[in-house]
C-alpha cells in the first residue's frame, strides 16, 4: 500500500514485550549457570539431564494432591509435557472422557541454585506465556514457574521452613502476577502460611495469556540485609527482606541452594476446582529458564577497623545506610548526613538483631544524587566518629 505501513507496524511491535525466542544474552558482568532453551524436535519430552517429571499426585510419602488440594495427576506423556519443534517446552492440563485431570510438573535435577557464596545475585528467569483461557474456561487452572529448597528433595515433608520462592503463579486466567515466598512453620508462622509473603502486580495488553513474558527472581546476598525481588517484563513489583522474618527462619530458607519447578495444577485451595465450563488442553508455553549469577557487593560500602558500613538502594527515592559493629556491641550509632536540598541531618539509627546492624531509611533521593554521610557511635562509653563517606543513587 503505502511507505507508511511498515514503520506503523514496527511501532506496535516494539510496544509489546516480545518473546526472545530463545534465553537473552547473558548481561556484563554475570555468569550464566544454567538455562535450557527448550529447543528439541516437535512433541519430544524433555532433557533427563536437566528435569525430571514428578509423576502422579504427591510426593513419596509426601502430602496428598502435592499439598495443595489440585486435583490432577501428573504425568510423564508427551501429551502433557512436550517440546513443540518451535522452541518452547508445553505443559497441557488435559480432562479425559470420565473427567479425570492428567497435566505435568517437572523440576531441576540441579539442587544448588544460589548466590555465589561470599556474597552476589542469583537471577532465575523464564520467558512463558500463560494458558490461553480466561473466565469460565480458566477456573481451575493454576500455572507456576517457582523453586524449593534443596533440603526438600527426599525427604518431603519439611515445607516450609525450607523454604520456597514462587517466581511466577497465576490463577484462572486473571491477567495478573502472584510472587511468593513460603517459609517457617505453617499454618500462621513469621511467613503469615500458607498465604506467605506475597506480592503481585496486575498486567496490562497483551495478557499473560495471549503473549510470551518474562519472569525475572533476584536473591541478593550482595546488600545487607539481603533481598528477594520479583519482576515482570523487568519491572519490579515485590521485595521480601532479610528483615522480614527472625533470623533462624531466614537462615532456614536460605542456607542452601534451590531447584526449578514449572507445572500446571488444575484446582485446589487456591484457585478452586475446575468445572464442565473448565477448556481441556490449553498449554503452558516456556520459552526459556535461564539462571545467572553475579560475585560482588551490589551495595555501596566498605569497612573500617571495628565496623562495616554501606548503603543499599531500596527504592526510587530511599536509600537503606547501615552500620554494623564487629566484635563490640554499640550502646548507640548516630547518622549524619547530607543529601542535595537540605542541611546536614543527625538521626539516631534503630538496631535490628535479626542482622546485629543499625540502620536507617533515608528518603527524598532521586537518581545521581549524591549521599555524604557518617557515623557516630558508642563502644564501652566512648564516642567515636568515622569518616565521611559518599554513595550516589543509580
Ligand atoms: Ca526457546
Amino acid at each position: 500500500m503505502s511507505a507508511l505501513t511498515l514503520p506503523l507496524l514496527m511501532v506496535v511491535l516494539d510496544s509489546s514485550p516480545v518473546a526472545e525466542a530463545s534465553v537473552p544474552p547473558t548481561p556484563s558482568g554475570w555468569t550464566l549457570v544454567w538455562s535450557d532453551d527448550f529447543t528439541g524436535a516437535a512433541n519430544t519430552g524433555v532433557s533427563s539431564a536437566n528435569w525430571i517429571y514428578d509423576i502422579g499426585t504427591s510426593y513419596p510419602g509426601g502430602a496428598p494432591n502435592w499439598g495443595t488440594g489440585e486435583i490432577e495427576t501428573m504425568t510423564n506423556s508427551t501429551a502433557n509435557v512436550y517440546q513443540d519443534g518451535a522452541g518452547n517446552l508445553n505443559i497441557k492440563p488435559i480432562r479425559s472422557s470420565s473427567g479425570a485431570w492428567t497435566s505435568g510438573r517437572i523440576e531441576t535435577v540441579r539442587t544448588n541454585f544460589a548466590p555465589p557464596s561470599g556474597g552476589g545475585i542469583l537471577r532465575v528467569e523464564a520467558s512463558i506465556q500463560l494458558p490461553n483461557v480466561t473466565g469460565a474456561a480458566a477456573q481451575g487452572y493454576w500455572p507456576a514457574f517457582w523453586m524449593l529448597g534443596a533440603p526438600f528433595r527426599g525427604v518431603y515433608t519439611n515445607w516450609p521452613i525450607v523454604g520456597e520462592m514462587d517466581i511466577l503463579e497465576n490463577v484462572n486466567g486473571a491477567n495478573q502476577v502472584w510472587g511468593t515466598l513460603h517459609c517457617g512453620t505453617s499454618p500462621g508462622g513469621p511467613c503469615n502460611e500458607t498465604s506467605g509473603i506475597g506480592g503481585t502486580r496486575i498486567m496490562g495488553s497483551p495478557s499473560l495469556q495471549t503473549a510470551f513474558h518474562k519472569y525475572t527472581f533476584e536473591w541478593d546476598t550482595s546488600v545487607s540485609p539481603n533481598q528477594l525481588r520479583w519482576y515482570v517484563d523487568g519491572i519490579h513489583y515485590h521485595t521480601v527482606s532479610q528483615t522480614a522474618v527472625d533470623a533462624s527462619t531466614w537462615t532456614n530458607a536460605t542456607n542452601h541452594g534451590y531447584f526449578i519447578i514449572l507445572n500446571v495444577a488444575m484446582g485446589g485451595g487456591w484457585p478452586g476446582n475446575p468445572t464442565s465450563s473448565t477448556t481441556s488442553g490449553a498449554p503452558m508455553k516456556v520459552d526459556y529458564v535461564a539462571v545467572w549469577s553475579k560475585t560482588g557487593s551490589g551495595g555501596g560500602g566498605g569497612s573500617g577497623s571495628e565496623y562495616t558500613y554501606g548503603v543499599n538502594n531500596v527504592d526510587s527515592t530511599q536509600a537503606l545506610t547501615w552500620f554494623k559493629p564487629s566484635g563490640f556491641t554499640a550502646s548507640y550509632v548516630i547518622l549524619h548526613y547530607i543529601r542535595p536540598g537540605i542541611t546536614q541531618q543527625n538521626v539516631n539509627m534503630s538496631y535490628s538483631s535479626g542482622t546485629a546492624q543499625w540502620g536507617y531509611y533515608v528518603g527524598g533521593l532521586s537518581s545521581g544524587q549524591t549521599l555524604s554521610y557518617s557515623f557516630t557511635y558508642n563502644k564501652n562509653g566512648v564516642q567515636y566518629d568515622t569518616p565521611t563517606f559518599t554513595w550516589t543513587k543509580p
